[in-house]
C-alpha cells in the first residue's frame, strides 16, 4: 500500500513511527513542510525535516522531540562567547553536524530535495522524506512586540521559541509560498497514493503551509483516493504545542470539529477526533467529512500504532463508501 502523510514537526514525526508499526509493508513518502526553516550561522536550519529523519531515524531527544540525543553545546557557547546570537535557539553540536552537511550541499548546487535524501542515507528513516518545494519559503508571524507594543512581523521560529507564542499571532505568511513549487516527487507520490494522511501537526502552520505550495492542494484534492486526518486538537486544547494560537490568526477556533471544516470537504474524506470530543462527530459528519471518535492521545509508540490503524481503518470505509 502507498501512503503518503504531509508532516510537520514532533506531532508528525512521531505518528510515523505508529504508521511504521501499524503497517509495516506500506511504502511510506512523508511531504515534509519547510516553512520553519531558519538560516542561522550562515546555516540552513530545517527542524521538520529534520525531526521526522532523527525520529525515525532513531538519532532524536526523546523527551524534546527536536534536536539529537546525547547532545552537547560547546559550538553554541563558543558562539555567544563571541556575541554571535540568536542564543534563544537551542542549536546542539551534533545537529549541526546536519546543518553544515545540508549548507555544503545546498552551496555546491544541489536542491534541498537531494540534499534530503543524501542525509536519510544515513539516518535511514524507513520512509522517503521529499520537502514540501526545493524553493525556499519561510513562515512569518505579524506580532505586537509585549515589552514596546511594536507591530512587528518576525520570523517563526523566533515567534515560537523565543516569544513561545505567548503573544497573539496577528497574521501567519508562509513568505515565498506563492512562488515556490512543488519539489520532485511530491505531486508524483500524491498521484500514485492509495491513501492520504494528515497527521495530528499544527493545521496552520506546518499542514497548511505544505497546502500553501501552490499545486499541492489540488493534487491531493483530485487524487481520488482517501485522505483522512487525525485531529491535533483534543478537547478544545492542542495536544502539544501552541497551535491555538495561530489558529487564532486564521481564524479559526480551537476545537478538532472547526480544524477539520478548515481543511474542508473538498480536501478531506475522513477525520478522527479524540473520545473526549465525541459529541463533535455529528458537526463534522455534517460538514461532509466522515468522522470516527478514537483515542487521539499519543502516549507512546503503541497508542500511535492504534491511531495509525484507526486512520487506515477510516480510509477504507471511505473507500467503500
Ligand atoms: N524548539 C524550542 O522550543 N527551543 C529550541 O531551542 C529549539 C531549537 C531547535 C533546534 C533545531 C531544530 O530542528 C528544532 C528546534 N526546536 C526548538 C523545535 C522547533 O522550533 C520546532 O520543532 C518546529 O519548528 C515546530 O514544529
Amino acid at each position: 500500500m502507498r501512503i503518503v502523510v504531509l508532516a510537520g514537526g514532533i506531532g508528525g514525526a512521531r505518528f510515523l513511527r505508529g504508521l511504521q508499526q501499524a503497517s509495516r509493508d506500506a511504502d511510506i513518502t512523508v511531504i515534509g513542510n519547510t516553512g520553519d526553516d531558519i538560516h542561522l550561522f550562515g546555516l540552513k536550519v530545517c527542524p521538520d525535516l529534520d525531526t521526522v529523519m532523527y525520529t525515525l531515524g532513531g538519532g532524536i531527544n526523546e523527551e524534546q522531540g527536536w534536536g539529537r540525543t546525547d547532545e552537547t553545546f560547546h559550538l553554541k557557547e563558543e558562539l555567544a562567547a563571541y556575541g554571535v546570537g540568536p542564543e534563544w535557539f537551542g542549536l546542539g553540536d551534533r545537529d549541526f553536524a546536519t546543518h553544515i552537511v545540508r549548507t555544503q550541499m545546498l552551496s555546491a548546487g544541489f536542491p534541498l530535495s537531494a540534499v534530503t535524501e543524501a542525509l536519510c542515507d544515513r539516518w535511514k528513516p524507513g520512509v522517503r522524506l521529499i520537502p514540501m518545494s526545493d524553493d525556499r519559503v519561510e513562515t512569518h508571524v505579524a506580532v505586537t512586540l509585549p515589552d514596546s507594543g511594536e507591530r512587528k512581523v518576525i520570523h517563526f521560529q523566533e515567534y515560537w521559541v523565543r516569544l513561545r507564542a505567548s503573544v497573539p499571532a496577528e497574521a501567519v505568511v508562509p513568505v515565498g509560498a506563492e512562488q515556490s513549487k512543488p519539489a520532485p516527487g511530491v505531486l508524483e507520490a500524491i498521484a500514485e497514493a492509495d491513501v492520504i494522511l494528515f497527521p495530528p501537526s499544527n493545521p496552520v502552520v506546518s499542514i497548511g503551509t505544505i497546502l500553501a505550495v501552490p499545486g499541492i492542494r489540488e493534487a491531493i484534492a483530485d487524487a481520488g483516493v482517501p485522505v483522512v486526518g487525525l485531529s491535533p486538537i483534543v478537547g478544545d486544547a492542542p495536544v502539544r504545542g501552541m497551535a491555538d494560537k495561530v489558529l487564532a490568526a486564521v481564524g479559526v477556533e480551537s476545537t478538532a470539529a472547526a480544524v477539520a471544516e478548515h481543511y474542508g470537504s473538498g480536501l478531506l474524506d475522513g477525520w478522527l477526533v479524540d473520545t473526549v470530543d465525541a459529541s463533535t462527530v455529528e458537526r463534522v459528519e455534517a460538514a461532509g467529512i466522515r468522522c470516527r471518535a478514537v483515542p487521539l492521545m499519543m502516549s507512546d509508540l503503541d497508542a500511535a500504532a492504534r491511531m495509525a490503524r484507526e486512520a487506515l481503518t477510516l480510509a477504507e470505509e471511505v473507500r467503500g463508501a
